[in-house]
């Protein structure tokens, strides 16, 4: 089969579609079934278009720009920074990403590791008809690696967690792998978790720049500003870095089933509909605890979600 720049298909009706790959202030870098990488000038008063967006192209008076959006499906929402004080400020264009297939959320190793903030990332970004994966990055520098892998895995059976260092290429083939061909998949994280470093490892050039955490207190620098696609060609794949997100709060509902999916199914038998499985009667989410069907541990992790999320919603 062939491959053609962008997951684009060529179109035999003179039509150029192309793929929003960055943009700046003023323009769109747009990718072209070719191959090519075009810069066409924003207009004043047409609509935003976000990374990923399959857009159509025009000529006018010589020039290409964009005519309309062809397909924007499978939107990845910005985090919201509560810092953030005007709220015109936090609406202005809330989308990180389009038609992403594959969400890779990366969380580092290292001293910084934290359970909470892990499945925080993951109730608030987890959605249908993206395949999500956990990247545990630089295992370099955690000396339990498997331990957490395990623990990991039987608190979150349905959840793929991988392991792995950008030294380690025996790590980065097994993300090579995940990649689906002629997909689009989109790294988050915090900053300082290394996701330009593994987009550079996998694109075998460096093109993003990377930069050390600070010695202070381990975190990230915000290196990467703007959200940008590139093509790891060998896999024929679009692989998208964007910057480290400052907080992972949302603004919409963020429901226990991507996580607790368990402890959902176990309510329908509680005696109450809206029982929060702590002091109730007839509560069968701690009568599982209690017959060992349900890890008082998860309970744990579930009552801490629920207390720390502004819009958590059980179901
Ligand atoms: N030890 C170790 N360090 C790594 C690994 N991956 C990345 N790093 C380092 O972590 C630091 C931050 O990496 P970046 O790739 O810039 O992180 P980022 O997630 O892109 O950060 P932002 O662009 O700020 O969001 C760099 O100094 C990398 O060299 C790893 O597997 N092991
Ligand atoms: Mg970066
Ligand atoms: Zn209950």
């Amino acid at each position: 089969m062939e491959n053609y720049g962008y997951g684009l298909k060529p179109r035999s009706d003179q039509k150029q579609d192309g793929r929003l790959v960055s943009e700046t202030r003023q323009s769109y870098q747009i990718g072209l079934v070719t191959g090519e990488v075009i810069t066409v000038k924003k207009r004043y008063g047409e609509p935003n278009y976000v990374v990923g967006d399959l857009v159509q192209l025009t000529e006018q008076k010589g020039r290409l720009v964009i005519e309309r959006l062809l397909t924007r499906e499978q939107v990845v929402k910005k985090a919201v920074n509560h810092s953030l004080k005007d709220y015109r400020q936090l609406e202005a264009s809330q989308i990180l990403a389009s038609n992403v297939d594959q969400l890779f959320i990366l969380i580092a190793l290292d001293q910084n590791f934290s359970l909470s903030k892990l499945e925080r990332f993951i109730l608030v970004f987890q959605q249908d008809g993206q395949e999500l994966h956990v990247l545990l990055t630089k295992k370099d520098l955690c000396s339990q690696v498997d331990d957490t892998l395990a623990h990991l895995s039987s608190l979150y059976p349905h959840i793929r967690f991988t392991a792995l260092s950008i030294f380690d290429d025996q790590s980065l083939a097994v993300v090579k792998r995940q990649l689906i061909p002629q997909s689009i998949g989109l790294m988050i994280g915090a900053s300082g978790a290394g996701k330009s470093s593994l987009l550079n490892r996998l694109l075998g050039q460096d093109l993003e720049r990377t930069e050390a955490v600070k010695k202070r207190d381990g975190k990230g620098k915000h290196t990467t500003t703007g959200t940008t696609l590139h093509v790891l060609e060998e896999l024929d794949y679009c692989l998208i870095d964007s910057p480290g997100f400052k907080g992972i709060d949302s603004q919409e509902v963020v429901s226990a089933v991507s996580l607790f999916d368990d402890i959902v199914a176990l309510a329908d038998s509680c005696k109450f509909s809206d029982c929060q499985h702590k002091t109730e009667p007839g509560c069968a989410v701690k009568a599982a605890v209690v017959s060992g069907e349900l890890s008082k541990e998860k309970l744990d992790r579930y009552h801490y979600q629920a207390d720390n999320i502004k819009q958590f919603t059980a179901r």
